[in-house]
């Protein structure tokens, strides 16, 4: 094995404060893991599904306290508090580490310590990152070498350099009250306690492919986003590549996943998945934005995924899967969960463990239970997924969940107006997260996952659009959540949602026309493809395609909120896009 100085003096420093019995390298290996498997499942801590229906897969149930990210336990720590601005929990640096020490001192005494050595993005990159996280938890480590590429392969990469990530995390008897997640960008460090849960627990993902990638992405020139990536094959075999920000739990994994009507199919379009949650972007030599997929698996929302709402996610849990506060299926010993599409089983147990039944009123899944599945499993997995440069991007995308006022699509004038309408992006809460008002503004969908201050980042944003030039990708709003007057969604979404991608497709290849409004450019009647559309008519199409001016005024008055509190660090750019935008919406 590689000697490295950097790694050991962490490691001596880790083992001396926990104080673990035992010290285990996850290798990467098939054995390892299926030995690591087996004694999680003799220890009772995950359970093993029906091999019929779920090849190699597996129960686990969290903790009931430990169920979603935790925003307001969750800080990033620096010196001073202007380098996380407003939007940021906050910890001066020294501090955090005080306190977070003490929570870990002699935590793992009598267990062991998992070292997971991981990178974050295809091996043949030079854009992926490789961090290593120790951890008390088994659940973490096989999770993580679901979600991450794990293993020896990694230290050969850091070789003898200081360059990966120090992540720290256990599990001292999970108490939400000692529960912290704490970033420290300025020393590449991570310290995480007392969650299991993903976004809190797997510090590839949130913690370090977003938070402290979006911090190394600003100073290094590159963008860490809270992004899908797929790719629109057309009949010809020309594939157009978009990223999509949409807040958590707002359909990243169905959209990232789409499967086409029947009519596209039929004509010999293809989608293919790049990444569900997050990309990682950098430009290219051409001068254009390239995307990777940092993951290696997907970590996606259960409930409401049927063959007929992801086909593609419901093939992706066949094998090798572990879901997460479902509902066990005694008799068949399988997994349920509301909208599977199924009857709920006769014999059931409900993700705390108790005994279930639908009459009891209760949710038998948690609404955030969640599957971490290969991202080889899915069917319509991009080729270029574990490519050095990832795929060229020519649209980005964000939306969010509103039932009112913002149109079905909508794109920006230029990249800056983009910028603007990413940075006051909205979404009605869900339950990614315990702790959210009602509606929030959540800036490119990365309101909990900015590792820096958001006006820096809007910043940053509008420094690479001036590097891209007219090589910038075209950038657009989607609202698939639009509702009528009885509170019912007018537009059927998810296979659907092709219909207004292709609109978005069509206008990079420059092919479709468009009416401009005060808040955008929208597609002219009749540019939405309605062939076989059912449930829709053209009269809500319209509705969905206006913009609805008295609705918009209490937006800029939610915008001019929103940029006042992230203050003074919003760029002069940006506020001139909103003075300009209120002039066309007030006349
Ligand atoms: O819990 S995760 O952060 O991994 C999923 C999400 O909330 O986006
Ligand atoms: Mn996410």
């Amino acid at each position: 094995m590689v000697t490295n100085k950097f790694i050991d003096g962490w490691l001596h420093e880790a083992k001396e404060l926990l104080q673990p019995d035992k010290v285990v390298f996850i290798d990467g290996s098939d054995k390892q893991r299926a030995e690591l498997t087996k004694f999680a499942e003799d220890e009772g801590i995950i359970h093993k599904l029906n091999e019929n229906m779920y090849e190699n897969s597996y129960l686990y149930r969290s903790n009931p306290t430990d169920v979603a990210r935790v925003e307001q336990r969750t800080f990033i720590c620096t010196r001073t508090k202007r380098e996380v601005g407003n939007t940021n929990n906050w910890l001066e640096k020294d501090k955090a580490y005080i306190m977070l020490k003490d929570i870990y001192r002699g935590c793992m005494k009598g267990r062991t310590m998992y070292v997971i050595p991981f990178i974050m993005g295809p091996y043949a990159s030079d854009s992926s990152k490789c961090g290593i996280q120790i951890t008390d938890s088994v659940y973490v480590v096989l999770s993580m070498c679901i979600m991450t590429r794990v293993g020896d392969k990694v230290l050969e990469r850091i070789g003898g350099t200081n360059d990966f990530v120090r992540c720290w995390h256990a599990v001292d008897g999970c108490d939400p009250e000692k529960r912290y997640i704490c970033h420290f960008p300025e020393d590449n460090t991570i310290m995480s306690v007392n969650s299991e849960y993903g976004g809190n627990a797997l510090l590839g993902k949130k913690s370090f492919a977003l938070r402290i990638a979006s911090y190394l992405g600003k100073n290094e020139g590159w963008m860490a986003e809270h992004m899908l990536t797929l790719g629109v094959q057309k009949p010809d075999g020309e594939i157009i590549y978009v990223s999509a920000a949409f807040p958590s739990a707002c359909g990243k994994t169905n959209f990232a996943m789409i499967e086409p009507p029947k009519q596209y199919l039929d004509k010999g379009y293809k989608v293919w998945c790049v990444s569900d949650d997050i990309s990682w972007f950098k430009t290219g030599e051409d001068g254009r934005l390239w995307a990777i997929n940092p993951e290696n698996g997907f970590f996606g929302v259960v409930p409401g995924t049927s063959d007929k709402t992801n086909k593609n996610a419901m093939a992706s849990m066949k094998r090798n899967t572990i879901f997460t506060n479902v509902v066990h299926d005694v008799d068949n010993n399988d997994v349920w969960w509301e909208g599977k599409g199924v009857e709920p089983p006769e014999n059931a147990i409900d993700w705390q463990g108790n005994k279930w039944t639908k009459g009891m009123g209760t949710k038998g899944a948690h609404p955030n239970s969640r599957f971490a599945a290969p991202i080889e499993n899915c069917p319509n997995i991009s080729s270029e997924v574990n490519s050095a440069n990832g795929v060229p991007i020519s649209a980005m995308i964000f939306g969010g969940r509103r039932s009112e006022a913002v149109p079905l699509v909508y794109e920006a004038f230029d990249w800056p107006h983009g910028v603007f309408i990413g940075s006051v992006m909205a979404s009605e809460a869900t339950a990614a997260a315990s702790d959210q008002a009602k509606i929030r503004t959540d800036p490119m969908a990365m309101l909990p996952f900015c590792g820096y201050d958001m006006g820096d980042y809007f910043g940053h944003w509008l420094n690479m659009g001036e590097r891209l030039g007219d090589k910038a990708p075209k950038i657009f709003n989607v609202n698939w959540f639009r509702k009528d007057s009885e509170g019912r969604f007018i537009w059927p979404g998810y296979s659907e949602n092709m219909r207004v991608l292709m609109w978005i497709i069509d206008r990079c290849c420059k092919v479709a026309q468009a009416k401009e409004t005060p808040v955008g450019y929208v597609p002219i009647q009749g540019g939405i493809d309605t062939d076989g559309l059912e449930g829709i008519s053209e009269e809500d199409l319209n509705y969905l395609l206006t913009v609805d001016r008295e609705a918009w005024k209490g937006e800029v008055t939610r915008i001019e909120e929103y940029y006042k509190f992230i203050g003074e660090t919003v760029p002069e750019k940006l506020t001139m896009q909103l003075e300009q935008m209120k002039k066309r919406i007030l006349g």
